[in-house]
């Protein structure tokens, strides 16, 4: 992707052959560049893989907008998830001083960080949207490390392209590409408006992904593991949304 242009895609006619009979063409050629998300096929799925190119060249390296501390909402809304279990109540109970989030699959160290850790790398502050696919939002301070400076810390291996982040809670795991892993406003968030990240928005650690709506925004999360292909884990469509009908790629 790294060498990739946007004149060598027109150059190979990805868009000249993207109407309707030449989507499966535009497809293969997209899959060619890694521009497919991992969740296309059946009948839409050209057109997803499309989408999700397009995106990639026009807005790889664009910010979410950030607000003034005046446009913060007055009650950030938390979708509520129900209790976590009992290994996250003893978690808890304990002040969260045993949380570990494990690193693993394509990186030259794996590492087991503890929240105190992640706290004393570089953080982050920034004020950006959250937004529902459902149709509700809120504006929110969220603060946090770099997923990008994790990744350095672990060392990515050059064949890496996706990070996949796996939540405490049952059945809750998705993944980015690189381009938005890497990205400078793609925090794991220990706090929110000025405190520790309540527990209703995914305390003690949640992964925030602004550039996607949010159910990309994973709450309590405990595991990453970067890999170069995403057919092994779930269902093979790059996280457990597509498996109940969201796109993989939620790009806003
Ligand atoms: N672990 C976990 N993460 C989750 C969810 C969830 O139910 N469990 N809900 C997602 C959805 S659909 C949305 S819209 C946001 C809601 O974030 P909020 O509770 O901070 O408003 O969290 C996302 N992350
Ligand atoms: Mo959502």
């Amino acid at each position: 992707m790294s060498n990739f242009s946007r004149r060598k895609l027109i150059s190979t006619g990805l868009w000249a052959t993207a109407g309707a009979s030449g989507l499966a063409v535009a497809a293969s050629l997209a899959d060619r560049y890694g521009l497919l998300a991992p969740d296309h096929g059946g009948l839409y799925g050209p057109g997803a893989a499309l989408t999700y190119a397009a995106q990639r060249l026009l807005t790889r390296h664009s910010l979410a907008r950030e607000f003034p501390r005046s446009q913060l909402s007055k009650v950030p809304f938390a979708n509520p998830t129900g209790p976590q279990g009992p290994a996250y109540e003893r978690l808890k109970a304990g002040g969260f001083a045993d949380w570990r989030l494990a690193v693993d699959g394509m990186v030259a160290r794996p590492a087991s960080l503890s929240l105190a850790e992640l706290r004393s790398y570089p953080s982050r502050s920034q004020i950006t949207h959250l937004a529902c696919e459902e149709g509700w939002s809120f504006i929110a301070e969220w603060i946090g490390v770099p997923l990008s400076h994790v990744l350095n810390v672990v060392g990515i291996l050059p064949q890496a392209r996706y990070v996949v982040y796996y939540s405490l809670q049952k059945g809750w795991w998705d993944s980015i590409d690189m381009a938005d892993a890497l990205h400078p406003q793609t925090l794991l968030t220990y706090g929110m408006n000025g405190g520790e990240l309540p527990v209703g928005h995914g305390g003690p650690l949640r992964l925030r992904v602004p550039r996607q709506l949010g159910y990309k925004n994973v709450k309590y999360i405990a595991r990453l593991t970067v890999t170069d292909n995403l057919k092994r884990f779930g269902k093979g469509l790059g996280s457990a949304s597509p498996e109940v009908g969201y796109s993989w790629y939620a790009g806003i």
